[in-house]
């Protein structure tokens, strides 16, 4: 089936397109089972998409494997000016790219866009990357030894992404793979898999030898995942989502020691101490806890407010969150999009209805928006105590709580006692404060006076149950690279 009329009618290159859902384009039968595409925002079918399945993830591994010998062996330069071609295609395409983000998956159009020029810096930096993996020359102990190291690719991977940035997190571990010299099966989430459809059309059109890059729609994660895991061509996964799967992922790939890279959920405080500038801190939280309507994995979860800007803090930031448009991601003035589905409001919803059963106070918003959309009203919670689950678990919406501190020292175990590690940030002026507290934070990424810190230059990632491995600059290029020690004697 194509995609609806609708959807194409956004788009400014639809014949680029709108093969995706089709199981030709994807080597499939006609008559191959299907799932549904929807908006959330309006319930409106966008499509219906081959569901490949085991059998589907099976024939792309045995794809990936035939040709990771030939695209290993290329030139890094060959490998670096395809992803180049790839990275100016999406370039040119962002507007359609954002349209079908944003109809499959919610957000404002603008930050679809950002999203995408996201995606793409991603395939830059790694297009210039992929020409910088130097190996080592090490002075041997003994006269007539020689001892190197050298990178060579890991081999097949298997991507698995989430519906939360379907394009940027497709960029961001397809790119530095491809140009570590591995071939990857990519396996989209099922709520957003039609803009990765988009961006491997475009990859088709870079020029990617056959098999490179190797795309599997599934209705659900489970087969999928269990094949990616358990199949001996695969050499590593790469997952971003739920902690719990994650966890999964790493007990099936136990018996291959396979490698694994995990980004997974977060619990990021978001600190404002006594000498901050509030009017700052009240910015950075606004983008920090509402950006894609509060599902991402570096969300700002639980507000720490010192209790000498407490009052002035709570106050602006409800005002200013007041503000925010709730809405259609096509609209215009929307700052506030869908969540993606109704799990996900239902579970915001339960995390306020346990905080006001415990005493919380609702400042502004608390329920969810009337309509065909899955859509909550932005919210702002005050008297928040520790025994609430919006305390200890990532609620992955709009929801922002805001808990009172006293002691700076004591604030800073708090922010710590979680067993998540992603982000956490905190806004102060004092300088020996801000190196005390960014060195006590057991967090992956610190942002220090800033609510964002996303960058295709800086690693992402986390610690303790947030996962392991880094994304984005060299440091994601050495997860997909393995290290070989070469030792020549008798010289
Ligand atoms: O995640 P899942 P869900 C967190 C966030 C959110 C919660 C649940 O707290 O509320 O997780 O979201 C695939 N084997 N994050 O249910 O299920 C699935 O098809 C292999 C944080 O959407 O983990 C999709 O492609 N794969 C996060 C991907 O995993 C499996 C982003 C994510 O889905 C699988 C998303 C399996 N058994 C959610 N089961 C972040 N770190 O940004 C599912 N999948």
């Amino acid at each position: 089936m194509a995609l609806s009329h609708t959807l194409i009618r956004r788009l400014k290159n639809p014949e680029l397109f709108e093969a995706i859902a089709d199981p030709a384009w994807l080597g499939l039968a006609a008559g191959t089972p299907t799932f549904a595409v929807v908006n959330p925002a309006t319930g409106e079918h966008l499509a219906d998409i081959p569901d490949m399945g085991v059998d589907g993830a099976r024939a792309a591994i045995d794809k990936a494997g035939e040709a990771q010998a030939e695209w290993a062996g290329l030139t890094a330069r060959e490998r670096s000016d395809t992803l180049w071609r790839w990275h100016q295609l999406i370039v040119r395409h962002t507007d359609d790219l954002a349209a079908i983000l944003t109809a499959e998956m919610g957000k404002p159009l603008a930050e679809a866009k950002s999203e995408v020029s996201h995606a793409a810096a991603y395939l830059q930096w790694y297009a210039e990357e992929a020409n910088r993996v130097y190996g080592e020359t090490i002075p041997a102990p003994s006269r007539d030894r020689r001892m190197i190291v050298i990178k060579q690719p890991i081999g097949v991977v298997g991507a698995i992404t989430p519906w939360n940035f379907p394009a940027s997190m497709v960029a961001r571990k397809i790119s530095p793979a491809l140009a570590a010299g591995c071939t990857v099966v990519l396996k989209p989430a099922e709520q957003t898999p039609l803009v990765a459809g988009a961006m491997v059309a475009l990859a088709d059109k870079a020029g990617f030898p056959a098999g490179v890059v190797n795309l599997v729609y599934a209705a659900e994660g489970d087969g999928v995942g269990r094949e990616l895991c358990f199949n001996p061509q695969v050499r590593k996964i790469s997952f971003t989502g739920s902690t719990e799967v994650g966890r999964l992922l790493m007990r099936q790939c136990a018996d291959q020691v396979k490698k694994l890279s995990l980004e997974l959920g977060g619990n990021a405080p978001f600190i404002v101490f006594d000498d901050a500038d509030v009017d700052a801190a009240v910015d950075g939280a606004i983008q920090a806890k509402f950006r894609n309507a509060g599902q991402t994995c570096v969300s700002a979860n639980r507000l720490y407010v010192q209790a000498g800007v407490h009052d002035e803090f709570a106050e602006k930031f409800t005002a200013r969150v007041g503000t925010l448009a709730v809405g259609d991601g096509f609209a215009p003035d929307t700052a506030i999009g869908p969540l993606i589905d109704g799990r996900a409001l239902a579970k915001i919803e339960a995390h306020v209805a346990d905080a006001v059963e415990k005493g919380g106070r609702i400042r502004c918003g608390g329920n969810r928006i009337a309509g065909a959309g899955t859509f909550f009203a932005p919210t702002v919670l005050t008297g928040i105590s520790r025994d609430m689950r919006i305390a200890q678990e990532e609620t992955f919406g709009p929801l922002a709580p805001i808990i009172r501190f006293t002691d700076a020292d004591q604030v800073v175990r708090e922010a710590n006692d979680t067993i998540y590690g992603l982000a956490a940030y905190f806004y102060a002026s004092n300088l020996s404060r801000v190196w005390r507290v960014a060195e006590a934070l057991e967090y992956g990424m610190v942002g220090i006076n800033t609510g964002r810190m996303s960058s295709e230059a800086a690693p992402f990632g986390g610690v303790k149950q947030s996962g392991m491995g880094r994304e984005g600059s060299r440091h994601g290029l050495e997860d997909y690279l393995e290290m070989k020690y070469l030792c020549m004697g008798g010289i």
